[in-house]
């Protein structure tokens, strides 16, 4: 699918996840590459450049979206020659794709060592990385039961019920005000990741630092599973991460409330470090104030000089 669609269906979350969004993005720039028309290198950098910024522009939050297009079109104006720069797009979205799939394998294995057997776990939204730290776990015989949030406005905890069910995981769908009641009986939490800050602030689905504030309260682990390009190359920049906000008509009917109520629809929020136990990453498990160390290792030093 080519740039300006793949864009809309972003947008409109007909796809949606950090990760897929981000693999989606890469295709797309895949397909650009391929179906460019003409001979001249600037115009095909032109064209590349305008793709990147219309995907870019489909959703502000989830720094993977960045990550994926960056790594794709890296080094590309550099490239003279317009066959060359075309294998070059080609060749580095076939590699995030790949990467950003094999990581699951990685953060479901580190994840479910985390559990005994017996575990009750919890999780929110629909991460497919915290999916598959659950799901890696129960084929380990260790959880007993996994509780799903219902996650409002967009329901994706259905999306995470049918997912788990699939995989066999005995599963509870609650809604995301019975949090609290529950956790007291919870062994862990796992939740997916949009972003995470250089200072070690995950940004997630909306919700998500209500878990944790709980979680933190019952003295329940929680846990964050995110591939490497959730980390923020941005933020140690000094950049602050966007919170996307989305139409009024996610939440309410026309006509439930009179019209000068105001409708407030925040798609993410910030949970600080001191609420998160780990983060599962495709490289080990770490704490997260080394989320500094992620983003040097992985994106480099001079990842800082950005614009
Ligand atoms: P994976 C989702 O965002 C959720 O916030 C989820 O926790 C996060 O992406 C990570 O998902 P949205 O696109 O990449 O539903 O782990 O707004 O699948």
């Amino acid at each position: 699918m080519r740039a300006k669609e793949t864009a809309e269906r972003i947008r409109s979350m007909e796809v949606r996840g950090a990760a897929e969004i981000a693999r989606q993005a890469a295709i797309a720039l895949k397909e650009e590459a391929l179906a460019y028309p003409e001979m001249d290198i600037q115009g095909f950098k032109l064209a590349m450049n305008g793709s990147k910024g219309m995907l870019l522009a489909s959703r502000p939050t989830a720094i993977s979206l960045w990550n994926g297009v960056e790594f794709v079109t890296k080094g590309m104006n550099d490239v003279q020659e317009l066959e060359a720069a075309r294998e070059m797009i080609v060749k580095n979205a076939d590699i995030f794709v790949k990467r950003s799939q094999d990581a699951l394998a990685n953060i479901g294995k580190m994840g479910a060592k985390r559990l005994r057997p017996g575990s009750r776990v919890m999780t929110h939204c629909n991460s497919k990385a915290a999916i598959a730290a659950i799901v890696e776990a129960h084929r380990q015989g260790k959880v007993k039961e996994a509780i799903a949030t219902e996650s409002r406005p967009w329901r994706q905890g259905i999306l995470t019920a049918n997912d788990l069910s699939e995989a066999g995981v005995p599963t509870t769908l609650i809604v995301d005000s019975a949090v609290r009641h529950l956790m007291k009986d919870i062994d862990a939490v796992f939740v997916g990741a949009d972003t995470i800050c250089s200072n070690g602030v995950l940004i997630n689905k909306i919700g998500t630092s209500q878990l944790a504030l709980m979680a933190h309260e019952a003295r329940v682990p929680f846990y964050v599973c995110a591939e490497t390009f959730k980390f923020s190359p941005k933020t140690m920049s000094g950049d602050m991460v966007e919170i996307e906000e989305r139409d009024a008509t996610e939440i309410i009917k026309p006509g439930e409330v009179p019209s000068s109520v105001r409708i407030f629809n925040p798609v993410f929020d910030a949970t600080p470090p001191e609420y998160i136990d780990s983060i599962i990453t495709e490289i080990g498990v770490v704490p997260p104030y080394a989320a500094y160390e992620i983003i040097v290792s992985e994106f480099g030093q001079g990842s800082i000089f950005m614009e």
